[in-house]
């Protein structure tokens, strides 16, 4: 067995392909003869399958009014390899699930599977042809069977590529009905390779988080969208970083640990009210400049990225900033914050200064027009005129959107910003 396709949980639809299984001769794919809700998975990639075994449990299981369908045969020949679902089984049932009560009900009674039936069924197909089509990114709900019953072969699969290449067909998806992060498609691009990694090497299947989902899905939109430009650029903070380490002395007994980011935080402000459209956001064919400044960080959680916000930065301190900065990025890895938390922001910062690194592009948090990224501070040789002089210097990395700021704006923006980190005192200014 060398790729599992479902997993518990999931919603099993009648016919739908559970794993792949291959033989020296071909790989195919086993499809479920019963539809209901996934609860355990008997088999796992490397498992040896024979004709029989038991590949799931399915709970309220409908199955196919056949006996549990025999894999059509593969593109290739020789199939050595056919399994079943929670149908008759051989194998021992999990506690609670055998033969006797508690098991998962039987499927004998239950209607026949009308493949041609559209709800709640796939497309009627072979698991080979199911294959193929996904090789191709062919929607096969899309597609119209020309065989028996409607059944939807390779040749039908064929000809619906030949049409979309030649523009006399849309796919849903190139019709804007693509889901949020999907396929390129709608771009006009080619469909995401599909490769059989597990072909080349062990490999172990994990779902994305929910919050990588999100986030994923909201980057891909806005680097994709928005025409970004970074300027690279580093400011000297040797007193700065002097008078961090004496603040955070002093203020030992009081818990608050003041970090680079803290002085960033009220550093951009600075900039910000200097350089107003980097406040802004894009609006049509309007600017929306913000009176306030509403600063966001990203922070790193085991879960992905979240962007918890500072609000109204501009009225507090550095160290009130860094108290509650503290305590949004504690929030962010318990997965504990507000959605309020994490909106309205109108300029964000994203620091891997702890973890280390040089410049990086970040990626605009949409509606925002710029982006700040930091990394991690060095010790440098820098020439006075005279002499080189061992300076503390923080890479900067601003990105921002071509369309509301021009190049020259971003080199002010950061030189400014250079300018306020090593003399801090501008910022009374
Ligand atoms: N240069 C050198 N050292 C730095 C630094 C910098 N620019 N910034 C922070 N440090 C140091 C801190 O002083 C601290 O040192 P000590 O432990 O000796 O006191 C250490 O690095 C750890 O700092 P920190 O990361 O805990 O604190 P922070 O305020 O700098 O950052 C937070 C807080 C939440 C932003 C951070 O923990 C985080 O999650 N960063 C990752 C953000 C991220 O993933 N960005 C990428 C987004 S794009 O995918």
């Amino acid at each position: 067995m060398i790729e599992v396709l479902v997993k518990p949980g999931d919603t099993i639809k009648v016919e739908q392909s559970l794993v792949t299984v291959e033989s020296d001769k071909a790989s195919m794919e086993i499809p479920s003869s019963s539809a209901g809700v996934l609860k355990e998975l008997k088999v796992k990639v490397g498992d040896k399958l024979n004709i029989g075994d038991l590949i799931a449990v399915v709970q309220g299981a409908a199955s196919a009014a056949s006996p549990s369908p025999q894999p059509s045969p593969p593109r290739g020949e020789g199939a050595t390899a056919a399994a079943q679902t929670s149908s008759p089984s051989p194998s021992p049932a999990p506690a609670g699930e055998g033969r006797g009560e508690g098991r998962t009900p039987p499927t004998a009674a239950l209607p026949p599977h009308d493949p041609s039936a559209s709800t709640g069924t796939l497309p009627h197909a072979s698991p080979s042809v199911r294959k193929f089509a996904r090789e191709l990114g062919v929607p096969l709900e899309e597609v119209k069977g020309s065989g028996p019953k409607g059944r939807i072969t390779q040749e039908d699969v064929q000809a619906f590529t030949k049409s979309v290449m030649a523009g006399d067909t849309r796919t849903k998806a190139a019709s804007g009905k693509a889901p949020a992060g999907g396929g390129g498609e709608a771009l006009g691009l080619l469909p995401w390779p599909k490769v059989d990694f597990a072909k080349f090497g062990p490999v172990e299947r994990k779902p994305l988080s929910r919050i990588k989902k999100i986030s994923g899905a909201n980057l891909h939109r806005n680097w994709v969208m928005i025409p970004h430009v970074t300027n690279h650029d580093d400011a000297d903070i040797t007193e700065l970083e002097a008078f961090r380490v004496s603040t955070n002395k002093e203020n030992e007994k009081s818990g608050v640990k003041v970090t680079m980011l803290g002085f960033l935080i009220k550093a951009c402000v600075a900039a910000l009210k200097k350089f107003p459209e980097f406040n802004s956001s894009l609006d049509g064919e309007e600017l929306v400049f913000k009176s306030y400044y509403h600063i966001g960080f990203a922070a790193d959680t085991p879960n992905g990225l979240m962007v918890p916000v500072i609000r109204d930065a501009d009225k507090k301190g550095v160290l009130a900033i860094s108290q509650e900065m503290a305590e949004l990025a504690k929030k962010a890895r318990e997965g504990k914050l507000s959605p309020a938390e994490m909106s309205g922001a109108t300029f964000t910062i994203s620091s891997l200064g702890g973890i280390g690194g040089r410049y990086f592009t970040p990626i605009i948090n949409a509606p925002e027009v710029a982006i700040l990224g930091v990394c991690r501070s060095q010790t440098e040789p820098v020439w006075d005129g005279k002499q080189f002089q061992p300076r503390l210097m923080l890479p900067l990395s601003l990105s921002w959107d071509h369309r509301v700021i021009d190049g020259a704006s971003a080199a002010r923006f950061n030189a400014y910003l250079g300018q306020i980190l090593a003399d801090f005192r501008r910022v009374l200014l």
